[in-house]
């Protein structure tokens, strides 16, 4: 079912089958897994995030806030590329809110009971891109979290939307530049052959 929270942001409720979402899960597990891992990254000023990040397509360089093709934040490994299984999740869900993407970049975090995400905009992709309000499509897996969507300032108060395993999350348009963060993650309300954690995945035109 699809829901529009705002003009640009349509909430695309169990977009997602069962058994799709256990074979997502373990696409992504293996991934951060794999030759290029998953790593928890250290963002300007010192921090380290709660969450681990892989980013296919590009890097996000936490350091610099701009993407690259090799990792030169942490291990200088080239950055591998995003399988095509999900790059197609994310043109078909643009496509059903009314919105085209031609993703070249997706980024992976894994959530653990603990990890949250601070109230951001994301704003490192082409201006160009931002401007035309290309959309920035979102993939939930896993357990589910509390996510907080506010407007274009800071100060604008925010608005609490629960996201569950299978959901997916478009934010183009007028939405593109919208603040949003990650409060908390519920614990143990994974589906089964997904879990434990939440793995998020962001895909983005560069
Ligand atoms: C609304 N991830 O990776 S995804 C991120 O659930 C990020 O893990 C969150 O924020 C997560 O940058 C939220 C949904 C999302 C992403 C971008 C948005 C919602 C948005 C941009 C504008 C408005
Ligand atoms: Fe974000």
């Amino acid at each position: 079912m699809n829901v529009t929270l705002a003009d640009g942001l349509v909430l695309l409720q169990s977009r997602l089958a069962a058994a799709e979402q256990r074979e997502l899960w373990l696409l992504c597990r293996t991934l951060s897994e794999g030759a290029v891992p998953m790593y928890t990254p250290t963002v300007r000023g010192g921090r380290k995030m709660s969450v681990g990040m892989l980013c296919l397509g590009k890097h996000w360089n936490g350091l610099t806030y701009q993407y690259e093709d090799r990792r030169s934040d942490f291990d200088g490994l080239a950055v591998p590329e995003i399988p095509p299984r999900l790059a197609n999740v994310a043109r078909a869900a643009a496509e059903d809110a009314g919105f085209t993407i031609q993703p070249d970049l997706c980024i992976m975090n894994y959530y653990s009971d603990s990890s949250k995400m601070g109230v951001h905009q994301d704003k490192d992709e082409r201006p160009e891109t931002i401007a035309a309000g290309i959309p920035i499509v979102s993939v939930s897996l896993g357990d589910e979290a509390r996510f907080v969507v506010g407007g274009l300032s800071r100060r604008d108060p925010t608005s609490p939307v629960m996201l569950t395993s299978g959901d997916v999350v478009v934010m183009g348009g007028p939405s593109r530049l919208r603040y949003h963060g990650v409060t908390r993650i519920l614990p143990g309300t994974a589906p089964h052959g997904t879990g434990p954690g939440r793995f998020n995945l962001t895909f983005r035109q560069w």
